[in-house]
C-alpha cells in the first residue's frame, strides 16, 4: 500500500515542484515551525518561538559568547532522529541546548557559534521527495530571515566551511549529547581533539539556562499549571477508573487539551506496591481499594517543563498506616520548601529531609538501624533543577548557592518494598509529594502550589463531588463497556 503511494506522490511531485515557482510572486520560505504569520494563536510578532522573542535569542547568544574563551567556536548539532522502526521515527524532541541557542525546532542543522562569525547556521537541504513525505523544512534562507542567523550555509558546504573555521580557532566547545560524524569526523576536528582543543560546551551553556529570563518563567509557570490542572482532574477521575493506565491516558490528554505539545517524561502511576518502584513505568495494572496511587507526570510547554507528583487514595480514604507516613512526607516536603531561597543549595535542604526523614521514620518504628536501611526507603535527592530539561543543568553542581530564577523541585518520598522487614502494615506503601520551587528575590514561590495536597482536602475533593458531572468521556466509556 505505502509503496504505490510512492510511486504515484513521485510521479505528481516534478509538476507539482514546477507549479510552485510559477505562482509565487514574492519571496517565501518554508520555516518548517510555527511563526508569528503562521500561527498566531501561537506567537506574537517578534516572537521565534512561542512566548520568546528574536531579542531574547540574540542576547542568549551573546551571553554564550562572553562566557566563551577568546578565538574559541561552539558547535552544537540539532538532536537526531530516533527511529522505531525502518520507517517510522519516534516522536523528535529537540535538543534543549540547540533549541536555547537557535530557536529552530528541526532536526538536521548544525550551529556554529563564533565571536568572528557570530551564528552560523548549516541547515538541511530537502529534497522534492522529502518534501512531499515529510512537508516543508527550514533551510538557508529560514536561517538567515527567521532565526536570524549572521551566516548560513547547506549542509553540504559543512565539510570546507566548518574545517576552516576549526583550523581558526584555539578552542573548540560542542554539544557532546548530539555530536554527529558528519562534524566529528572532519580531519580538523580531530586534529583538535587530538591536541586537547575539544570540550564539552554544557559547563557553559548550563550555566546561562539554570536562571531563566522573566519570559522563560512565564512559560514555566503556564507548563506547571497545565500539570496542576490536568493532575487534578485526574485524581477526581481516578475514583471510577482506578486503573493506572487510564490515569496515564487522562493526565496526558488533559495536558495537551491545554496546549502541551508532550509530556515530559513517560507518567509515572504506581497502585500500591507499585508506588514504591521510583520510575515504575508499566502503568498496567489496577489499582486496589484500599491502595494509594502515586502519580508523577509532567508536560513540555513550547520547551519548557513541568514535574510535580501526587499520592492519593482513589477510594477516597487514607488508612490510618498511610496517613501516617504521608503526614511526614507532606510535612518533610512543607519544610524543605520553606528552606528555598537565594543562597542556600540542593544539597543543604537534600541533608535535611534525611535527617527529618530518618527521624520519622524512627518515631514510627520503621526504621530500627537508621544508617543500614534509610537508603533502602529512599535512594532519592531532594530535588533538581528543572527547565528545558527535567534534569536541567546537570552540569552545575547541586552544591551552588541557589539563585533567584533558578526552578528546583522539592520531593521527599518514602518507598517500602512488598517484603520490607518491619510492621506490616507499612509494606508496599509508596509515597512521593513533589512541588516545583522558583527561587526569588525574597524566598521562593511554588510553582504547583494550585495542586492540593493536605490530607483533608484530597478526601474533600474525592468525596464531595458529584460523579459523572463535568468529566467529559464518563459517560461514554461507561455505556461503551457495559
Ligand atoms: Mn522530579
Amino acid at each position: 500500500m505505502q509503496i504505490l503511494v510512492r510511486k504515484l506522490l513521485q510521479r505528481i511531485q516534478f509538476n507539482h515542484a514546477i507549479g510552485r515557482c510559477a505562482y509565487s510572486t514574492k519571496k517565501v520560505f518554508a520555516v518548517g515551525q510555527p511563526t508569528p504569520a503562521s500561527h498566531p494563536q501561537l506567537l506574537k510578532e517578534g516572537e521565534i518561538t512561542p512566548g520568546i522573542t528574536c531579542d531574547e535569542y540574540i542576547s542568549r547568544r551573546k551571553r554564550l559568547l562572553e562566557l566563551l574563551p577568546e578565538k574559541s567556536l561552539a558547535v552544537i548539532a540539532a538532536a537526531p532522529v530516533k527511529m522505531m522502526t525502518d520507517v517510522v521515527p519516534y516522536p523528535f524532541r529537540q535538543d534543549a541546548d540547540y533549541l536555547y541557542i537557535t530557536g529552530c525546532q528541526q532536526p538536521g542543522g548544525v550551529a556554529v557559534l563564533g565571536h568572528e562569525c557570530g551564528l552560523c547556521m548549516f541547515m538541511p537541504e530537502a529534497s522534492p521527495h522529502d518534501v512531499i513525505w515529510q512537508g516543508q523544512i527550514a533551510g538557508v534562507d529560514a536561517a538567515l530571515d527567521a532565526f536570524k542567523a549572521e551566516k548560513a550555509f547547506p549542509m553540504s558546504k559543512l565539510h570546507t566551511i566548518l574545517s576552516d573555521m576549526i583550523r581558526g580557532s584555539s578552542k573548540l566547545f560542542h554539544n557532546v549529547k548530539t555530536a554527529i560524524p558528519t562534524y566529528t569526523d572532519l580531519e580538523a576536528f580531530q586534529k583538535s581533539a587530538y591536541n586537547g582543543k575539544v570540550k564539552d560546551l554544557s559547563i557553559y551553556s548550563h550555566e546561562l539556562r539554570w536562571t531563566k529570563s522573566p519570559a522563560e518563567l512565564k512559560l514555566m509557570r503556564e507548563s506547571a499549571s497545565i500539570a496542576c490542572q490536568a493532575l487534578l482532574q485526574t485524581m477526581l477521575h481516578s475514583k471510577i477508573f482506578p486503573y493506572e493506565g487510564m490515569l496515564s491516558a487522562k493526565v496526558e490528554y488533559e495536558c495537551k487539551m491545554r496546549g502541551a505539545q508532550r509530556m515530559a517524561f513517560n507518567p509515572v502511576v504506581g497502585g500500591g506496591p507499585n508506588g514504591s518502584v521510583i520510575h515504575y513505568s508499566r502503568n498496567d495494572q489496577k489499582i486496589k481499594d484500599g491502595n494509594l496511587v502515586l502519580m508523577d507526570v509532567g508536560c513540555e510547554l513550547h520547551g519548557y517543563l513541568s514535574d510535580l507528583t501526587r499520592t492519593w487514595p482513589p477510594c477516597g480514604g487514607f488508612s490510618s498506616a498511610q496517613e501516617e507516613l504521608y503526614n511526614l512526607i507532606l510535612e518533610t516536603n512543607k519544610e524543605c520548601v520553606k528552606l528555598c531561597r537565594p543562597g542556600t543549595s540542593i544539597r543543604k535542604i537534600h541533608n535535611y529531609s534525611v535527617e527529618m526523614l530518618q527521624r520519622g521514620l524512627k518515631e514510627i518504628g520503621i526504621l530500627k538501624d537508621v544508617r543500614s536501611s534509610y537508603h533502602q526507603l529512599n535512594p532519592t535527592s531532594i530535588g533538581h533543577y528543572l527547565g528545558m530539561d527535567v534534569h536541567d543543568c546537570s552540569m552545575v553542581s547541586i552544591d551552588r548557592p541557589l539563585m533567584p530564577g533558578v526552578v528546583i523541585t522539592i520531593e521527599p518520598g518514602v518507598y517500602i518494598p512488598p517484603l520490607f522487614d518491619g510492621p506490616e502494615r507499612y509494606q508496599g506503601i509508596g509515597i512521593r509529594i513533589e512541588d516545583e520551587v522558583l527561587i526569588t528575590e525574597t524566598g521562593y514561590e511554588v510553582l504547583t502550589g494550585s495542586m492540593p495536597k493536605e490530607v483533608k482536602h484530597i478526601e474533600s475533593l474525592l468525596n464531595n463531588f458529584c460523579n459523572g458531572i463535568g468529566m467529559e468521556g464518563h459517560n461514554i466509556m461507561t455505556a461503551g463497556s457495559s
